[in-house]
């Protein structure tokens, strides 16, 4: 009877324990929701920060592109050694589009009076001599000594690989990643001219940034040499002992040219053979007529994997420098290339404005029909095309 009475009391109990579980559940299950609410609208909103963080960067750098971009901005930029407005500049140099030539000029005429502050240097050589090793070393000797040194290139043979500088990227790491350098692969075009010319503006500009040194590095196979020994102040011939080299040289012209001519690979087994070699270029160099400033060319060893012979090297352009700079010849050999450039660029643009006039254009191929039928000759050809324009 007892236990009867008991039952309803279970049944009661139990429900109850059952609804205060349900009640649990519901409410920690809402709780549960309400925080992984709170956790996705906490990732949202610092993914909005976030966003607002980049959109304030982008902002930011459009303001600083914006404000950089006029000729004045970008040439007061280069003025502080600024080197982003420095590469910028360099790139309009290089472009073939008018307006950025135009505002190029304007960037160049601003920082002009502020250059003509340096060492020039260029370095030649025939492909695998260890120019890039060689000026790795020398650039980070120099570079030590609290000089800023800029590497450029002139090599119209690599337009389209935009230079041997960038591909030797891994041969020049330490200098790649110097705080005092700066590394321009070379410009690309499709002239020697038109790219010896961009070097020699780009040069402007880096003087005008504060570099106190720079390198013109060429490849010794065609008339580039000829084109960077008119825009440097010492000019710098990377050679190897043996393998007939000596007489290659020799033939070109090239030895001519020289300030110094450094036989590169002078170690391990080399170095017998180099000594050699430096034996018979000083003999060479006799046979040359003396340079109008009385400098006496000079031939040394050096090893730039094993950084041998580099500060031998350094301290020879130094004297250069020096006795040049005593005697004036420094500054009339400046003036002297300036001259050399303003014949070379009229004779640019005289020749790309005839070629690129139409009447001449359609006028040309009738001549050389003309030419060809013996109607007429190249010289009268050539006239009549001259009275077009
Ligand atoms: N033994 C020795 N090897 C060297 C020396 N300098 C450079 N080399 C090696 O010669 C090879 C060519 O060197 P680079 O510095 O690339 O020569 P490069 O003149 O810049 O060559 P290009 O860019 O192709 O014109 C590399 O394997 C260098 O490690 C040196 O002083 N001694
Ligand atoms: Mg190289």
């Amino acid at each position: 009877m007892f236990f009867y009475g008991l039952i309803p009391k279970i049944l009661l109990l139990t429900g109850k324990i059952i609804i205060l579980v349900i009640k649990f559940v519901l409410k920690f299950s809402h709780l549960s929701h309400k925080e992984s609410h709170k956790n996705t609208s906490e990732k949202k909103e610092g993914a909005r920060q976030k966003g607002n963080t980049n959109r304030d960067a982008i902002a930011k750098f459009k303001a600083k592109r914006n404000v950089n971009t006029s000729a004045e901005n970008i040439a007061e930029a280069i003025l502080k050694g600024d080197t982003v407005a420095l590469s910028k500049a360099i790139t309009l140099i290089e472009s073939t589009n008018p307006i950025h030539t135009e505002k190029a000029n304007k960037i160049l005429s601003l920082c002009l009076p502020y250059a003509n502050d340096s060492i020039r240097i260029g370095i030649t050589g025939v492909p695998g001599v260890g120019k890039s090793t060689f000026i790795e070393s020398l650039g980070n000797y120099v570079a030590e000594k609290n000089n800023k040194l800029a590497v450029l290139a002139v090599d119209p043979s690599s337009s389209l690989s935009r230079g041997s500088i960038l591909g030797d990227k891994t041969r020049m790491e330490q200098l790649v990643n110097h705080p005092h350098v700066y590394i321009r692969p070379s410009a690309a075009g499709t002239s020697l001219g038109g790219v010896a010319r961009k070097t020699r503006e780009s040069i402007v500009l880096c003087e005008a940034c504060g570099f106190k040194t720079i390198f013109v590095e060429t490849v010794g196979v065609g008339q580039s040499e000829t084109a960077v020994h008119s825009m440097v102040d010492f000019f710098l011939l990377l050679k190897l002992a043996g393998a007939g080299d000596e007489l290659q040289g020799i033939k070109r012209g090239i030895i001519e040219l020289a300030d110094a001519i450094v036989i590169n690979k002078a170690d391990g087994d080399n170095v017998k053979n180099a000594e050699k070699a430096k034996t018979q270029f000083k003999k060479a160099l006799h046979l040359y007529p003396p340079k109008q400033n009385g400098w006496e060319p000079k031939v040394l060893l050096a090893s730039a994997l094993e950084q041998r012979g580099i500060e031998k090297t350094w301290k020879l352009i130094e004297n250069y420098i020096s006795e040049v700079k005593a005697t004036n010849h420094f500054s009339a050999k400046r003036i002297q290339q300036n001259k050399f450039w303003l014949h070379q660029t009229i004779e640019d643009l005289l020749k790309s404005n005839f070629y690129q006039n139409e009447k001449v254009q359609s006028a040309i191929d009738e001549q050389i029909a003309a030419i060809e039928r013996n109607e007429t000759t190249p010289f009268a050809a050539a006239q009549y095309l001259f009275t077009l324009q």
